[in-house]
């Protein structure tokens, strides 16, 4: 062993000897506590990213701490390894996208390895292998039995750019996730799966992980799901016979008030009667118009200005037999609800704004103030509004309601029009069901067969993986690749044995990371695709670290996943997840030169920085032309800004441990990561100082006692307590994910015992032992963050076999951590009344509220009036009376 530090040395040789002594390596053993530590799975694009290294240092330090504390530490990684980009490599270079994926898969493979993330590698599994795809459609398959899937002709978004569907998700904003290309509409048959069924179900389960998941990833579901209480209603309209508008409303109590229906303009009373509407003259262009605008990529969160044409129809108010104008208006949306609404624009914003911009008559029905109810009754018709008054409150010019409050108002109205027929409670959502088809080749085969004869099968249980070819031509555009693999295509049809036809569409990879870490669980099972004991003992996973961008996809998908493999046996709890961290970016300054419209970005590594004392960049330059560069804005790594760093040259200058020291040290966990190299620096001069300091001792520790002596003197009482302190800081720390702080209380730790060991003393046993108490605990808990380091520091103490094998993480005594204390005597005009035992390190202002506070000084203070305290800090504190 060296006393000097050479990461490259040692932590090539602990990654072996963990691969060779498989540590990391774990079975489910039932009666034993387990943790299973997730982080999200990564697309292998090609390298990692530092947003990657981030990630997975983060939970390599939980499953280490855990580890430590006696846990079952399940710690797996796999691949997300379908999808477009090895597709577009193909395209673009006529590579095969299997062998495109798994050279980056093994590359990859290779980098976190280097990192030395302690993973159990046996467990690994990639989206793309049968093995793993096989059941994807071993659940598509058990969704079809169960009436979850069907097949629908629908407008979906679509890039042109991409050749593909999109999600609503995929697609927000207009604009591709992927490409960034503006969207357009297609018409195509598509496979939905039906997660609306578990709408009510996403929602009310959120109960259950409530304590456990960020506040905001848990309110963007909610949005997602948007839960909405309210009613139907049908209006007739005036000479189309038996054709009603029905309308979604939240707010029936406010019906009265209904100056307009209005429609989408794909409504299909529209759509069936646009030629023949009195007003078709004016309806045909604006619907033309409307339909164009939908195809246009709008500013997230951009508002649109309304806009609407009177149809000339009229409905009839069923409440009031009323007859009202029917209008189309853009910002009704067919999507939503029955497509259709009930305008009222005395109590709702948009409807305002309509009313306000076409002249439609306002009439308030709804006032917020009882005792006005009858005046109001009679002269709120008459009056103007600036805005919707959109508050509950008591009803007026609504005949026999008149008088009835909102909330009352909205539950009876509903009935009644239920019992009249022309209306019903209702309860809507946005969540819409979810399209899982792409017409891609790099995905798992949707497994069903169409025959002329016998129409839509599934495909056989024993006859999956249905397999991918590979020979498809894949030219990035139309149809999916595979209708173009005969032998794929064309298949005797299950039942009847004709020939038939298979769906040539694959599923989309939202699909894949459904599910995948139950599979970790029994990663090779041949025949389900996990054995639910073995889910029982693994699962939910206890703590899953990823991306905010996750949020709603992938988080809400994999919650209804499991909440249907919950509903066919597989596993019994409705949460996969039971804590959730979502990770900030990881982000770098930008440098630039702009050419005409065209900014050149200069990648960090290549740009020679000077900087003030504060860190302020004074000067940049590019190193190879030595001419100034312009300095950008800090933002995250990307492709696009240049502005990544190579995790790889980070592990070859500083070492895997430095690396990751500094990523976990340098920002909260949530926050986003301001990256600086020369913090890596920092993180290996830390290294290297508990290096030396561990090899200058290592010797004197062997004569060092088992059992602590029983008088230490106060220089030692003094170290131990810090050892002690730092054991319950770190332990509080890594249970709430407070990497940096707990960093920082292990550098103030080497700092005491550099300290202690600097200035002269005896090498009694007693000083020994609280040296070598403060040497072990600092080690030990020096592995979640740097394991490398720390074996080899423990080997260096005189462990044989690795910390996994011969240690437990250390456990504070309370006692011993028990902040220095002093007797500090309280005097009443001089005379001693008290003597309090208070903290060393307390505060002037705290002292005077201790003093005040205790029983024996406020039983002479009765009755008196305090003219002034005296606080000599850690001294005295004297009270003056009147
Ligand atoms: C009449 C009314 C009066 C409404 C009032 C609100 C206030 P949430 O809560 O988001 O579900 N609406 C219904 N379907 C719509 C559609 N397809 N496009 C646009 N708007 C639609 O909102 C439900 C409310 O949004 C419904 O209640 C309806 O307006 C409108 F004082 O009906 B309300
Ligand atoms: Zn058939």
């Amino acid at each position: 062993m060296d006393e000097k530090y050479f990461p490259e040395v040692i932590e090539e040789k602990w990654q072996k000897h963990w691969a060779d002594t498989g540590v990391f390596e774990v079975e489910a053993a039932p009666g034993q506590p387990k943790f299973y530590c997730l982080e999200m799975l990564p697309y292998p694009s090609g390298r990692l990213h530092m947003g990657h290294v981030r990630n997975y240092s983060i939970g390599d330090a939980l499953s280490w701490f855990k580890r430590l504390q006696g846990f079952n530490v399940l710690h797996p990684i796999g691949w997300d390894s379908f999808g477009q980009p090895a597709e577009q490599a193909a395209v673009k270079s006529g590579v095969n996208p299997r062998d495109w994926t798994e050279e980056n898969i093994a590359y990859m493979r290779g980098q976190l390895k280097k990192l030395g993330i302690s993973y159990d590698w046996r467990r690994e599994i990639a989206a793309h292998t049968p093995e793993y795809y096989k059941f994807d459609q071993w659940f598509f398959l058990k969704m079809y039995e169960r009436g979850l899937l069907y097949r629908k002709n629908t407008q979906v978004n679509w890039c042109e750019t991409c050749a593909t569907t999109l999600s609503n998700e995929q697609a927000s904003g207009g604009l591709c996730w992927r490409c960034g290309k503006p969207v357009t509409k297609k018409d195509l048959e598509q496979w939905f799966v039906r997660i609306t069924d578990y709408a009510e179900q996403l929602l009310n389960d959120m109960a259950e992980i409530e304590a456990g998941w960020p506040e905001k990833v848990l309110t963007m579901q909610r949005h997602w799901i948007g839960r909405s209480e309210g009613a139907f209603v049908d209006f007739e309209v005036a000479g189309l016979g038996d054709d009603k508008i029905r309308v979604f409303t939240t707010r029936i109590d406010t019906i009265y008030g209904v100056n307009a229906v209005v429609v989408a303009a794909e409504h299909p009373l529209i759509q069936e009667n646009i030629n023949g509407l009195p007003n078709s003259a004016a309806v045909i262009p604006f619907v033309a118009k409307v339909k164009a605008a939908k195809l246009i990529p709008k500013e997230p969160g951009a508002e649109e200005e309304k806009e609407g044409v009177n149809t000339g129809l009229f409905a009839v108010n069923p409440f009031s037999g009323e007859e009202i104008p029917v209008w189309i208006g853009n910002y009704v949306l067919m999507e939503y609800g029955t497509g259709a609404v009930m305008s009222v624009p005395a109590h709702d914003e948009r409807d305002f704004e309509f009313a306000t911009k076409y002249g439609l008559e306002i009439r308030q029905v709804i006032t917020p103030d009882e005792s006005n109810a009858a005046a109001e009754t009679q002269h709120s018709a008459l009056s103007t509004q600036h805005s919707a008054f959109t508050d509950y409150g008591v009803m007026i010019n609504s005949n026999e309601w008149n008088g009835r409050t909102t909330a009352e108002a909205k539950r009876e109205m509903a009935h009644y029009a239920e019992d009249k027929g022309f209306g019903e409670a209702a309860v809507t959502y946005r969540l819409r069901d979810w399209g899982i088809s792409r017409q891609r080749f790099w995905g798992a085969p949707i497994p069903m067969i169409h025959c002329e004869t016998c129409g839509m099968l599934p495909e056989k249980y024993e006859n999956l993986p249905v397999r991918l070819p590979d020979n498809a031509p894949i030219t990035g555009k139309g149809e999916s690749p595979l209708a173009k693999v005969a032998e794929f295509v064309n298949v005797e049809c299950p039942e009847c044995g004709g020939a038939a036809r298979r769906e040539t569409d694959t599923m989309d990879t939202f699909v894949d990371s459904s599910w995948y870490y139950f599979r970790y669980c029994d990663p090779h099972n041949t025949d389900a695709p996990v054995t639910p004991e073995i889910a029982a003992y693994w699962t939910p996973v206890d703590q899953y670290i990823g991306g905010v961008e996750h949020a709603v996809m992938h988080l809400l998908y994999t919650r209804f996943w499991t909440k249907f493999m919950r509903d066919v046996g597989l596993v019994t709890f409705n949460e996969p997840v039971k804590r959730l961290m979502t990770q900030g970016m990881v982000v770098a300054e930008t440098f630039y030169r702009t050419d005409g419209e065209n900014k050149t970005w200069f990648n960090p590594d290549l740009v020679d920085i000077e900087r003030d004392a504060k860190g302020k960049i004074t000067s940049a330059t590019a190193s190879d032309d030595g001419q100034p560069v312009n300095i950008g804005a800090v933002e995250k790594m990307s492709k696009s800004k240049n502005n990544g760093v190579d995790p790889d040259a980070m592990v070859t200058a500083y070492g895997a441990d430095a690396v990751r020291l500094f990523i976990l040290f340098a920002a909260p966990v949530e926050n986003d990561l301001y990256w600086k190299e020369s913090g890596i620096e920092g993180g290996g001069r830390f290294l290297r100082r508990v290096y030396a300091l561990v090899y200058r001792v290592r010797e004197h520790l062997q004569q060092a006692p088992e059992v602590a002596p029983s008088e230490f003197d106060a220089n030692a009482v003094a170290l131990r307590r810090k050892t002690h302190q730092t054991i319950q800081r770190v332990t509080h720390d890594l249970e709430r994910f407070q990497m940096n702080t707990g960093i920082a209380a292990l550098m103030e730790l080497s700092n005491t015992l550099g300290d202690f060991i600097a200035s002269p003393h005896d090498a009694t046993p007693a000083n020994l032992y609280a040296v070598s108490e403060a040497v072990s605990s600092l080690t030990l808990m020096l592995a979640p963050f740097a394991p490398h380091a720390a074996e080899e520091l423990w080997a260096a103490l005189g462990h044989d076999g690795g910390i996994l094998k011969t240690a437990r993480w250390p456990v504070a005594n309370a006692e011993l951590a028990k902040k220095d204390e002093l007797e500090i005597p309280v005097q009443i005009n001089g005379k001693l009344r008290a003597k309090l035992t208070l903290a060393a390190d307390i505060s002037k202002e705290e002292m005077e509220a201790a003093a005040m506070n205790d029983d024996k000084v406020k039983s002479f203070l009765k009755g008196q009036t305090v003219v002034k305290v005296i606080v000599v800090p850690q001294r005295l504190v004297n009270i003056v009376l009147r």
